[in-house]
Order: structure tokens, then C-alpha cells, then sequence
């Protein structure tokens, strides 16, 4: 099929035609496929959409990438030179984004009928840029022409306080299934936006501005009252189109409203989007339904998913700020925290409008959904046992977990061919359809010629990606190295410092003549957010560091530091399939679920990790002797916030060692290449405050990475280890969660 039009788009002069012609024809045959139909629609309402590029994905679900591939070979062209003409769309931050992606893939390729509704931000988050070892922020203009967004003339009246009024634009992005009809991307944005509010190099601009800034970037600063009122803006502009999209959808296809319920249902992406509830309740009575009956309806149809247990990220806004930007959903605010008063009393731990007007925009999930899910094992454990407590003994039947998932399409097919052909050669294509299959290969974990295929599959992807960093940022790695790789959003709790550490005692090892077995390359790849000093000081710490380690002769032959400048989709679709081990070391009960240890596992990486997330559901399926595992649990962890007994300083006094490590921050080497207030500032951090307990498992930490390293050079049973965890990813297709979710919340099949 298509064979005609491939050839004439393979055949085009330059990369960048062949793009726009591909991406032309492969629009066309989503488009003749077909959407996917139903009385029921699931609106999956997110702030973040972390797609990556979409062609070779859009190929692959179309089933024509290796047509394509081939094609494109004999004119002289390849994949990879295509690919470059993309622009990676700067729609999302990290896991929640992402996750939102590999659910529109699931929900495409499983049939259901299911849109994503998010924002159209032009800018995106930032683009990272490296200055100085300090990272800088710049905006990202992502979009281009042609576009994968396609223009619509739909668009809605979004009325904010002081008679501010926006008319808004909704563009579309076809998700295609895979060998499936598609859904929609529905972004929305306004026309009146101005690019050229912001500076070149830079992410500054008027906040109170807002027909000319709305949609310019996600997340922008909120250290001001500006910007924190701006992201008010920003979620109600989201919702209000959601919520009259949804109507509108739901009158199309014969709604009177009274069952508004059957038609629609709604996922709210952590608490971003939860303005829906009273917007839809809002909209429901301006429509003649009564009060009482509209939110009766919207509860029905409305499920909240909640993606950490990080207090200080749960959002309360202070009730002016939403008195001045949305006063027309006060009312049915007000009214909802009335129901819950008149119910529970005035209990300042469950009312959605505490005795300090501040909401708790969680709490109206909690109160008026009628599913309420954490995203894995341990993580929905905690929020019932603990954090949300209160709550899930009001409301035990809502309570429901759904661990997170991964699509395998992105994850396996497209960023590791030559792995997916070597599991097809062995154990045949039904793991495409049902990724438990992949179970099948735990029989040859002892086979040494797969093995060794394996092996040197993961020897071909290290040289892979030692070229692709080449060419983005000109660093040039020993891909006969480990490659010991932490890729994620910086964040104190999920400890790159503690891994930094580890490279200053590995430093300081090499240094005293202790050389290693083989060679180590530490990669970290991680964005701070800009008003995050501490999460920016980390980084800065890790530049330094990597610029002595990496000039230093006595050391740089057995072990270099690379930190990924701007840290995206396409850097993780290189360096995952590459990574011999896969730091999930966040201190245990701190992360909710991580997505990248699946995607890792997926590829043939080991893990080396805290019982954290779904770190523990992968112990589960890989057995004690296929993953490394150290540290505190997650009940002792809690147990030292509750007696308040972890002391940072105490375990530097007590340890020389640990105590010379920390103290290496601020040392003359350091301060010869880095800002001295910025390291200090991290210094006494660690040692005086520490609230993410970066020192408590060090000494389990080093121990268990050097264990590591050392099994590493026993190939066979390294490469066992390969195959056990590879044979156990299947749990962790998106596919299963979507699976999950549609049974238990959606039903839309
Ligand atoms: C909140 C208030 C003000 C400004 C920003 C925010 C904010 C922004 C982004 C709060 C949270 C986020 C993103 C959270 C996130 O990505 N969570 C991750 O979700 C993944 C998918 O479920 C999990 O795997 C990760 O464990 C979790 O950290």
C-alpha cells in the first residue's frame, strides 16, 4: 500500500523535503483510516503532553517505517538525517507529561475513543543551554511550518474577572493506533499571543500581559503573586474550552445534559485541570440544570489521578487570586465546600476552602470524583495509609491504584530496532499484540549465542548514541565504558547530588591509584525548574565536577562525567537503549511511580535502586538477583520524618569519609571552576538541612554500585540479567494500564 506516494517522498532532494512530504502522506492515510467512534468519549485533561517527535512514530503505528526506512535508503537519505527536520514539541516537563503521551498511544492503539485536551504553549517549558557550568534558560520556539498542529476554526468565549475576554483557537494533533483508526490532541490557544513579548535568550516577559502571554510558556515562574495568577489563568483557559467542548460533543450526539455522564469522562492529569469540575458545573446550570443535579452529574464523570506525594507540589491557591481571575466559578466553589462542611463539619484538613481562604484544589478531586488513583503499588499505599488518609476512610471505594505504563511502540520499536528484530527472530510477533509474551524469553537467559546477541546489540546502541552526543553537544565518550545513566527532571528527592557524591568518591578513588576494572561514563540529563535554586545549584555542582574529572589525565581514562544539555524525548530514545545500569535511587516513598526504570528495563538496563515507586513492582517480577537494590525502605523513611531524627550533620561528623565528600563541594578545585556562592549555598544544604536524607543510604549506595560494576564483567551472567529483565517489562506496557483504567473507570468498551 502506498507505495507510489513513499517512493515519490523518499525521493526528494534534501532531508527536510522528504520530511514535509512524509509527514504530509502520513497525515493523509491517519486520515483515511479514520477516527475511532463511540457514544462515550474519555477527555484525558492534561497541562503536559510530552509527545517527541511524531513521524517515525506515526510510521510505525501506521505499520509502513520500514517501507519508508527502505525507501528512503535508496535515494541516499537516511532516517536519522529525516528525523532532524522535526522539531520536538516542548509540550511537557517530565513524567506526567510523558505518561499523558503513552496513554494517547494506548487509548488509539486499544480502540477506545479518547481525546487529550492541553495547551498549545509555544515556547514550551525552556530550552536548557549550558553557560559557565550553570544552566540557563532560553525559550524553545518549537513550532514550524509545516506543522504537525493542524489549524482549526473552532474556538470558545473564555471570560475571566475584570472583564477580560479571550476567544480562543483549538489545533489538532491526529494520534494514530497502532495497525488502528486514531484519536486527537485537541491544544488550545489564542490568537492574540505575541511571540515577541519575550527577548531573545531568554524566558522573561510581562506576566500581567495576559491576551499577549497566556500560551507562551508551561509553568511559568510563579515566585510572584503575576505568576502565580497567570497559571490561574492558564488552567481555567484550559478547562473552560475542555468543559465546552465536552458539551458540545455530548449535544452532537443526542445529550439532553441530565446524562451528560454517559457520554463523557473525564481524567484530570493531577490537580492542573481540576478547575473542570466547577466549570462543568458552571456551565451545566447556566444551561437550566439545577444546582444539585449538575454536580451530581459532573461527580459521575469526573476521575483524578495523583501523580506525588510531595506536599509542597499539591496546589492551593489563595482564594483571592481566584475571587480575581475566575469569580464566576466562586459561587460553585463556595457551594462545594458548603456539602462537604454540611457533611464532615468544619474540619480544616478536609474543607476545599480552609479557615485561611486558602483551596485545596485536591480536595475538590477528592470530594467530587468519583475515582481517585495513584499510579503505582506502593505510591497508592501511602496516599491511602498516610498522605491522603482522612480521605480514603471518607472514601474507600474511590481509592484505586493504576501503576504506570510505558508504549512499547516509542520505547522498543522505534528506539531499538535492532532489539525488537532480535526478540521477533526468537520468540516470534505475538509480544506486539501481548507484551506479557515477552515472558518467553526467560528461556534463553542462559543461551549463550542470544546472549551474546544481546550483548553486542547493546555494544551497537552505546556507539549509537556516542555519535548522536557527538553531534549535539561535540562530547566524545569511550563506548567500551559502563554507561551509568540518570536521566530525569532535577529534583532533591530523587538525589542526583547523591549520585554526584558517588563521582567525587569515585574521583577521589581513581585519584589515590584504585583504578577501575573498566572504564565508567556517568550520564545525567535533568532540567531544573528556573526558580528551583537548589535544583539549578545541583546542576551547576555536577558541571564542575565533570569539568575536573574530565581534564583531570590521572583519571579521564577510566572515568568521565557527561551531563545531557537539554535533556528531551529524543536524548531519552537515544541514551535508554545505550545504558548499561539505571539509577532509580530516590529516596524510598518519594516517587510515585518513575516511567524512564520501565523504559530502561525495557532496553536491557539494570537497575540499580531505592524499594521506591514501581521500582518495587519491578524487584517483584526480576527477582533479587536481576536488580540491585539498597537502602532505607519506605516505612523507615517515614518513620524519620515522623521523629524528626535524620541529621545530616550528625552523619558527616560520625563519617570521615562522607564528611570529606560533602566538604569536596567547596573545595579549591571546585571554587576554581564554579561560582562560590552557588556551591556553598549547596554545601550547607547537605549539611544542615538535607530534607531528602542524601546521606542516609550513601554508604549502601557506593557499596551496591561497586558490586555492580564489578558483576558487570562477568558477561554471561551480566547478559542474564539483560534478558530477565527484558522477559518482565511486559506489566509495564501502557497498554495493560490503559487496560486498567477503562475497565475500572472508564468503561468505554
Ligand atoms: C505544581 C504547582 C506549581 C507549579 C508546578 C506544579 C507541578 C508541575 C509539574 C507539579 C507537578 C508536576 C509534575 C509532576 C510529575 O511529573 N510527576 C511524576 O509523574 C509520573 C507519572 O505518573 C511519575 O512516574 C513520577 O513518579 C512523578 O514524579
Amino acid at each position: 500500500m502506498y507505495e507510489n506516494e513513499i517512493e515519490a517522498a523518499c525521493s526528494k532532494a534534501t532531508g527536510a523535503e522528504c520530511f514535509n512530504a512524509l509527514l504530509a502522506l502520513s497525515q493523509r492515510i491517519i486520515d483515511e483510516k479514520g477516527r475511532i467512534e463511540g457514544r462515550k468519549k474519555l477527555y484525558y485533561v492534561s497541562a503536559e503532553f510530552l509527545i517527541g517527535k511524531l513521524l517515525s512514530n506515526n510510521l510505525i503505528n501506521l505499520g509502513i517505517y520500514d517501507q519508508v526506512d527502505q525507501a528512503l535508503k535508496e535515494h541516499g537519505h537516511t532516517m536519522a538525517e529525516i528525523e532532524q527536520a522535526e522539531n520536538e514539541p516542548s509540550l511537557g516537563n517530565g513524567g506526567l507529561g510523558r505518561l499523558a503521551a503513552c496513554f494517547l498511544d494506548s487509548i488509539a492503539t486499544l480502540g477506545l475513543c479518547g481525546d487529550g485536551i492541553g495547551l498549545n504553549y509555544h515556547f514550551g517549558l525552556f530550552r536548557q543551554v549550558f553557560e559557565n557550568n550553570l544552566q540557563k534558560e532560553v525559550k524553545d520556539p518549537w513550532l514550524a511550518d509545516p506543522s504537525v498542529l493542524k489549524k482549526t476554526e473552532k474556538g470558545y468565549d473564555i471570560i475571566y474577572g475584570n472583564r477580560l475576554k479571550l476567544h480562543s483557537r483549538m489545533y489538532e494533533i491526529s494520534v494514530t493506533g497502532y495497525n488502528n483508526k486514531s484519536n486527537t490532541l485537541k491544544l488550545f490557544d489564542v490568537d492574540s499571543v505575541d511571540e515577541s513579548i519575550v527577548p531573545e535568550d531568554s524566558i522573561n516577559f510581562n506576566k500581567n500581559d495576559i491576551k499577549r502571554n497566556l500560551t507562551l510558556f508551561l509553568y511559568p515562574d510563579d515566585s510572584d503573586d503575576a505568576g502565580r495568577m497567570l497559571r490561574i489563568y492558564q488552567q481555567y483557559f484550559m478547562v473552560s474550552n475542555a468543559a465546552q467542548l465536552i458539551i458540545d460533543e455530548a449535544c452532537a450526539k443526542g445529550s439532553d445534559l441530565h446524562d451528560l455522564y454517559e457520554y463523557a469522562v473525564v481524567q484530570i492529569n493531577d490537580t492542573h485541570p481540576t478547575m473542570i469540575i466547577p466549570e462543568l458545573i458552571r456551565l451545566l446550570t447556566q444551561r437550566g440544570i439545577n444546582m444539585d443535579e449538575a454536580i451530581e452529574i459532573v461527580s459521575k464523570m469526573c476521575a483524578y489521578t495523583n501523580h506525588t506525594i510531595l506536599a509542597e507540589a499539591l496546589e492551593k491557591w489563595p482564594l483571592w487570586y481566584m475571587e480575581k481571575v475566575v469569580p464566576q466559578l466562586m459561587p460553585v466553589i463556595r457551594m462545594l465546600n458548603k456539602k462537604v462542611a454540611d457533611r464532615y463539619g468544619k474540619n480544616d484538613d478536609i474543607l476545599i476552602i480552609d479557615s485561611h481562604d486558602t483551596v485545596h484544589m485536591a480536595r475538590i478531586d477528592i470530594h467530587y470524583c468519583y475515582s481517585v488513583n495513584g499510579v503505582a503499588a506502593l505510591h497508592t499505599k501511602i496516599l491511602k495509609e498516610s498522605e491522603l488518609k482522612i480521605f480514603a476512610d471518607l472514601y474507600p471505594d474511590k481509592f484505586n491504584n493504576k501503576t504506570n505504563g510505558i508504549t512499547f511502540r516509542r520505547w522498543l520499536y522505534l528506539c531499538d530496532p535492532e532489539l525488537t528484530r532480535l526478540i521477533s527472530d526468537t520468540i516470534g510477533d505475538d509480544f506486539r499484540k501481548d507484551a506479557l509474551r515477552l515472558k518467553d524469553l526467560e528461556k534463553f537467559a542462559d543461551d549463550q549465542a542470544f546472549v551474546q546477541k544481546l550483548l553486542d546489540i547493546k555494544q551497537t546502541k552505546k556507539q549509537q548514541f556516542a555519535l548522536y552526543l557527538k553531534a549535539r553537544q561535540g562530547e566524545v565518550i569511550d563506548t567500551d565504558s559502563i554507561f551509568d545513566v540518570q536521566v530525569k527532571r532535577l529534583h532533591e528527592y530523587k538525589r542526583q547530588q547523591m549520585n554526584a557524591l558517588y563521582a567525587v568518591w569515585k574521583y577521589k578513588k581513581i585519584k589515590a591509584g584504585d583504578i577501575p576494572k573498566k572504564p565508567v561514563t556517568m550520564i545525567f540529563g535533568a532540567k531544573a525548574a528556573p526558580a528551583y535554586t537548589i535544583a539549578k545549584d545541583i546542576i551547576h555542582f555536577i558541571l564542575c565536577l565533570a569539568q575536573i574529572v574530565n581534564n583531570d589525565p590521572d583519571v579521564n581514562k577510566y572515568f568521565h562525567i557527561v551531563m545531557l544539555q537539554n535533556y528531551n524525548v529524543s536524548y531519552a530514545e537515544s541514551v535508554i537503549p545505550a545504558a548499561d545500569i539505571s539509577e532509580q535511587i530516590s529516596l524510598a516513598s518519594k516517587e510515585a511511580s518513575g516511567t524512564s526504570n520501565m523504559k530502561f528495563m525495557l532496553n536491557g538496563a539494570v537497575t540499580l535502586g531505592t524499594l521506591d515507586g514501581a521500582n518495587v513492582e519491578i524487584h517483584d517480577f526480576v527477582g533479587d538477583d536481576n536488580i540491585y537494590v539498597f537502602g532505607e525502605s519506605s516505612d523507615q523513611v517515614i518513620e524519620h520524618y515522623r521523629k524528626m531524627d535524620y541529621n545530616s550533620g550528625k552523619i558527616c561528623d560520625e563519617d570521615p569519609v562522607i564528611d570529606d565528600l560533602v566538604r569536596f563541594i567547596i573545595s579549591r578545585e571546585m571554587f576554581e571552576v564554579g561560582d562560590k556562592k552557588s556551591l556553598i549555598r549547596l554545601f550547607n544544604e547537605i549539611m544542615t538541612k538535607d530534607w531528602f536524607m542524601t546521606l542516609l543510604d550513601f554508604r549502601d549506595y557506593v557499596k551496591t554500585k561497586e558490586k555492580m560494576l564489578d558483576d558487570y564483567n562477568d558477561r554471561a551472567s551480566w547478559g542474564r540479567k539483560m534478558v530477565m529483565n527484558i522477559a518482565n517489562a511486559g506489566f509495564f506496557s501502557s497498554d495493560r494500564t490503559i487496560k486498567q483504567y477503562d475497565d475500572d473507570i472508564w468503561k468505554l468498551s
